[in-house]
């Protein structure tokens, strides 16, 4: 046995991976695929890595040094089920089997049982930072047993993308079984309402201020050297300026505006929704690719309106002030997605770190920011911060933005340009900050019509009015 790693599972993503790490001193590296040509063109593409090729599982297994560490990236769903399947016959107690992919943490948390019941370690490990990411280093999430992170850490941390401030591998060990793949989850949601509001902000600037593709870009070059440095800023200021070679038009007006997923946004609204974790913006996000989507209902609705509000004048601080309302939303996305990974935490019984998840959010995966180091900073504070707008930094923040923000979400309401995100940012920001909400009149509704009982502001107990009789109130608790 001469490999120290294996990866089985050779498409774009293994294949970068098994090139990083054998890029890395003192890991040799086994390979297997399920179609052998994979193996054999990689190795042969790549004579330097120096790759273990294997064309059985029984070869991969018995190439690898004990305790045997093999990290699968195949397709998310059945593919990765028959290779644990594989790997678990031919693997020992001890062993460590890593998953990847792009895989549902329930998945993640039947799968660790399973594998554990046979005497085996199971990781589930979250992977961003797409193709790129894998080849040169992507910020990892892993999940599973602590004592298999002995042996697994230090081959991640070889690597993982490195923090530019202080150089800190962007891999930490996130919790238990599904908790990598439930924190990789959550960073795609986040990811989706960081691009939604910067698609908002572009709107906004465009349709309201005027401006034309071009100048926006230099705008988001410009934010990029401020506190909304990112790597979605940066490549947002790209994509603007690109000029369509064949057309001349801004690329942007090329490109059909329906967005496409790939369900992960989707999964973090459906688990937030079965928490009653309100992650408001990322579900506008979400929703908002949906209704890009609806072509038909658009084409029959766009025809119906026949007055089209009138555009509000704006001056040149309509441009700062969209840069507020941006940074103001994606402070609330953060806070809504942190609330949901500790929210996770608990229903799951996950030890997981606030702060370290957004360190090794810094580098290596898409929603890397300068300000992830303020939201590390925030719950190093407090490490029981019950919302990140609780933290001194950022409730400064946001309230230096709060009239921009108010500005730009009534500016868009009377433009007619929709800014779901940005509006539910604000609402949602609000409603932490009201002293009353409206949730007493719904509590009376509903006792009203199902004797749902509601407490009381002056005294402890749950009550029921007799709605249909005399109205006398009773304590049905006690
Ligand atoms: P794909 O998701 O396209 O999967 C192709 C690989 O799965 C091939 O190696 C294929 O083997 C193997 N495979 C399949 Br399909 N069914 C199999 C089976 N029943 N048994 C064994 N192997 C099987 O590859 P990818 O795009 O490289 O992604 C790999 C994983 O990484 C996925 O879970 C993905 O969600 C995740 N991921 C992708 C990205 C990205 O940017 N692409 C980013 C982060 C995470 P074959 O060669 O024999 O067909």
């Amino acid at each position: 046995a001469s490999a120290n790693i294996g990866v089985v599972g050779l498409a774009v993503m293994g294949a970068n991976l098994a090139r990083n790490l054998a890029s890395r001193e003192g890991n040799t590296v086994a390979i297997y695929n399920r179609s052998p040509e994979r193996t054999n063109n990689l190795a042969a593409a790549h004579p330097e890595a120096g790759f273990v090729t294997t064309e059985t599982m029984q070869e991969f297994a018995d190439s690898l040094q004990r305790p045997r560490t093999a990290i699968i990236m195949v397709q998310a769903g059945k593919a990765t089920d028959a290779v644990i399947d594989q790997l678990c016959e031919v693997f020992e107690p001890g062993d460590i089997i890593v998953d990847g992919g792009n895989a549902l943490f329930d998945d993640t948390i039947r799968r660790e049982r399973a594998v554990r019941e046979r005497g085996l370690h199971f990781v589930g490990a979250g992977i961003s930072g797409g193709e790129e990411g894998a080849l040169n280093g992507p910020s990892i999430m892993p999940g599973g047993p602590a004592e298999s992170y002995e042996t697994l850490g230090p081959i991640l941390e070889s690597i993982a993308a490195r923090a530019p401030e202080d150089g800190t591998p962007c891999v930490t060990h996130v919790g238990t079984d599904g908790a990598g793949h439930f924190v990789k989850m959550v960073h795609n949601g986040i990811e989706y309402a960081d691009m939604q509001l910067i698609g908002e902000a572009y709107d906004l600037l465009r349709r309201v201020g005027g401006l034309e593709p071009a100048q926006i870009a230099d705008m988001f070059a410009e934010w990029n050297r401020g506190d909304l440095e990112s790597y979605l800023i940066e490549i947002t200021a790209e994509v603007l300026r690109h000029v369509d070679p064949e057309t001349n038009a801004p690329f942007v007006d090329i490109i059909v505006d329906r967005a496409g997923m790939k369900g992960t946004g989707t999964w973090t609204v459906q688990t937030a929704l079965s928490l009653a974790v309100p992650v408001s913006g990322i579900g506008e996000a979400v929703f908002a690719r949906g209704v890009s989507g609806r072509t038909a209902q658009r084409e029959a609705v766009r025809p119906t309106i026949t007055s089209r509000p009138e555009m509000p004048v704006v001056d040149e601080s309509f441009v700062e002030d969209v840069r507020l309302a941006l940074y103001a939303s994606k402070v609330i996305a953060y806070a809504q997605g942190f609330d949901l990974i500790l929210s996770g935490a608990e229903e799951y019984g996950w030890d997981i770190n606030p702060g370290a998840v957004a360190k090794i959010w810094r580098a290596g995966c898409i929603i890397r920011a300068r300000f992830l180091n303020r939201i590390a900073d925030a719950y190093g504070r407090d490490p029981q911060l019950q919302s990140l707008i609780a933290d001194p930094y950022f409730a400064g923040e946001v309230a230096a933005s709060d009239a921009a923000w108010r500005r730009v979400v009534a500016t868009a309401a009377y433009a007619g340009v929709p800014a779901p995100a940005f509006g539910a940012s604000l609402s949602y920001y609000d409603s932490l900050a009201s002293d009353r909400l409206p949730a007493a009149l719904i509590q009376g509704q509903r006792d009203f019509f199902g004797a749902h009982t509601y407490g009381r502001v002056d005294k402890p107990g749950a009550f029921h009015t007799d709605w249909s009789g005399d109205r006398t109130e009773r304590r049905t608790d006690a």
